[in-house]
């Protein structure tokens, strides 16, 4: 799969074209990703789109807006909740602080692999979460995958927890994250996704975290060669409707629209697995150089004050129990 660098006469062109198939739909939703066109989300979302439109015969169409051609994650997030966009494909980590229920989700080494986050995301847990969603006017249409997070910097090879110490990360905006890199001995410097290039580039920050298909697609393996795959971090990542959106549609369309939205969940994580294997295999023929025999019971150990920190009330202890448990 290829990545399209989006140009001036290419978003012309395909507003253009969004223009004369918007003529055609009674309803348009504009969904937003941070992706490129060809990356996972945005193919599933498009996928999701190509099946409303079929099943509603062209009354509802889903235009998606990729590399954040609405602007960055978390603004779009917040965009969705007003109304202002109808869609919005993100990640857990983005939405910590606008829908705190996603906060539990997003600790490290919280799941065991994506196996068992599916079973969790895909169970009764992802039905409850799903609620939560409501409470911010949104609506969670289905989880995608977003694989696991490890670290990469423009410095030195990262093999051990102590080789961490001393060097400046991009972490998402969100309190977890700063909190994470705090009890790694690291610094944390949040920002949004857009910035991260020249952020390395420019010697800002040393790295930071994120899987294969993001290092690659964001090119931050050209500014940061070095990736340790200790993978603290497998977030989730949502389907969001705008609760504005959502009403005015009939129950008959919302129940296509769910469809559409975990058929193309099914899609997403296909394609996830493929990305993932590919943009590895062309980092490293770029040039990236990647740790992947790490002893990561010390990065497990050391993230003890994190869940101390955020997993205090019974019912925070008893989400995590449940997760923990799921088989
Ligand atoms: C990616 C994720 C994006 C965005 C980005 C980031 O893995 O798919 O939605 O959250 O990470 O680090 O900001």
């Amino acid at each position: 799969m290829k990545f399209v660098t989006t140009t001036l006469a290419g978003l012309l062109a395909s507003a253009a074209l969004a223009t004369v198939a918007a003529a055609e739909c009674e309803t348009t939703l504009r969904s937003s990703d941070t992706h490129p066109d060809g990356y996972p989300t945005v193919e599933g979302v498009k996928a999701m789109a190509e099946e409303v439109k079929e099943k509603t015969e062209g009354r509802i169409c889903i235009e998606v807006f990729p590399s954040s051609q609405l602007g960055e994650e978390k603004d779009t997030i917040e965009q969705t909740q007003f109304g202002v966009i109808d869609m919005v494909r993100a990640s857990f980590g983005t939405f910590n602080d606008i829908v705190p229920e996603t906060q539990l989700f997003s600790l490290p080494y919280l799941f065991r692999n994506q196996e068992h986050m599916y079973k969790v995301m895909d169970g009764p847990i992802g039905d409850e979460l799903a609620e939560a969603f409501a409470e911010h006017d949104l609506v969670a249409l289905a989880y995608y995958d977003g694989g696991s997070r490890s670290f990469y910097n423009s410095q030195k090879p990262v093999e051990t927890l102590e080789d961490l110490a001393g060097l400046k990360f991009r972490v998402m905006e969100n309190d977890v994250f700063v909190d994470m890199m705090d009890a790694l001995g690291a610094n944390a410097t949040p920002m949004p996704y857009g910035e991260v290039y020249s952020a390395i580039q420019t010697g800002v920050i040393d790295g930071a975290e994120n899987n294969f298909p993001s290092y690659d697609s964001a090119g931050h393996n050209e500014v940061a060669k070095y990736f340790t795959l200790d993978q603290h971090l497998m977030v989730p990542e949502v389907v969001a409707v705008s609760t504005t959106a959502w009403d005015n549609l009939p129950p008959e369309d919302q129940e296509i629209m769910r469809e559409a939205a975990q058929n193309s969940a099914v899609l997403e994580r296909k394609l996830w697995a493929e990305q993932e294997a590919a943009s590895e295999a062309k980092v490293v023929e770029a040039g990236a150089e990647i740790v992947k025999e790490i002893d990561k019971t010390p990065f497990i150990d050391a993230m003890a004050p994190v869940y101390e920190k955020y997993v205090t009330t019974p019912e925070a202890q008893d989400l995590v129990k449940r997760i923990q448990e799921t088989e």
